[in-house]
């Protein structure tokens, strides 16, 4: 039986070497077994630019290396946090970048992909500061600035995303309904595979089905779906 994995939020660092050994276990006992691999975003905490060097990205390289070269394809679609991951990074890891919105065959069936962020309109803070920071000429000054003070940047404003995260409800984090239904038929899908919301679920909707993968903390979250159409989660822990 052919199968592809999806993954997203795992939310890598070097301060969270827990985080990092779930994805070298899965990788290594799981991952090299698939037909593909789609990461949906926010593979890593926060991203400031492809020239960043820590332990944690050669660790991530490595693994993905590993997996090309055993014949697994990799694919990327950028989340919120590391919106940044250039080419330089993605050709270092054999990874290819898809864009947000990417509809790919999944056995025989159509299936929207996508980070999720974009599908949280209620959100309107966050929709306005997005549209800022996914500006070209915003980026492109933003890379240029000395690696220290991009850290400084994204800590703020993780700094400030924390608290206004606290004083926002809980619906409005999540994905708006209408717009899922209006962005499927747009896509003419009847699948959608998103990340960023954390509520990792299968949810059979009227337009079909829309499977949200889960973050990553005491465990991993992994989306395993069959060439037979079976779709599955699990979650596993380190032993
Ligand atoms: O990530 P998560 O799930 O915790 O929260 C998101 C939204 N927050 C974000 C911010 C990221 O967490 C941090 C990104 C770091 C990026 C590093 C690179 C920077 C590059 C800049 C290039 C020009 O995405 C959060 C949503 C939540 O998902 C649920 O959907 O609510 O959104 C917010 O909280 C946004 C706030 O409401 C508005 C933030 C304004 C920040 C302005 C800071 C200005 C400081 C500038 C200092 C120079
Ligand atoms: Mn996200």
């Amino acid at each position: 039986m052919h199968k592809t994995f999806f993954i997203s939020d795992l939310h890598l660092s070097d301060g969270r070497p827990d985080l990092t050994a779930l994805f070298v276990d899965f990788i290594q006992k799981h991952a090299k077994t698939a037909d593909k691999l789609y990461i949906l975003g926010d593979l890593f905490d926060f991203w400031i630019g492809d020239d960043e060097k820590s332990p944690v990205i050669d660790i991530v390289k490595t693994q993905l290396l590993e997996l090309s070269e055993q014949g697994i394809e990799c694919y990327f679609v950028a989340g919120n946090r590391d919106f940044l991951v250039g080419k330089r990074f993605a050709q270092a890891c054999h990874m290819t970048l898809l864009p947000d919105y990417t509809v790919i065959d999944l056995y025989g069936k159509p299936t929207l992909l996508c980070h999720g962020d974009t599908l949280c309109i209620d959100d309107v803070k966050y929709q306005q500061y997005r549209k800022k920071v996914q500006q070209k000429w915003r980026q492109w000054l933003f890379l240029k600035l000395p690696l220290a003070l991009r850290l400084k940047i994204a800590q703020k404003i993780r700094q400030k995303s924390q608290a206004d995260k606290r004083q926002k409800a809980i619906e409005i984090m999540d994905v708006n309904a209408d717009f899922v239904t209006k962005i499927m038929r747009q896509f003419q899908v009847k699948t959608v595979i998103h990340g960023h919301t954390h509520r990792q679920n299968i949810h059979e909707i009227t337009e079909g089905m829309r499977i949200v993968l889960g973050d990553w903390g005491k465990t991993s979250s992994i989306l395993c779906v069959e060439s037979d159409g079976k779709c599955s989660f699990f979650n596993e822990s380190l032993s």
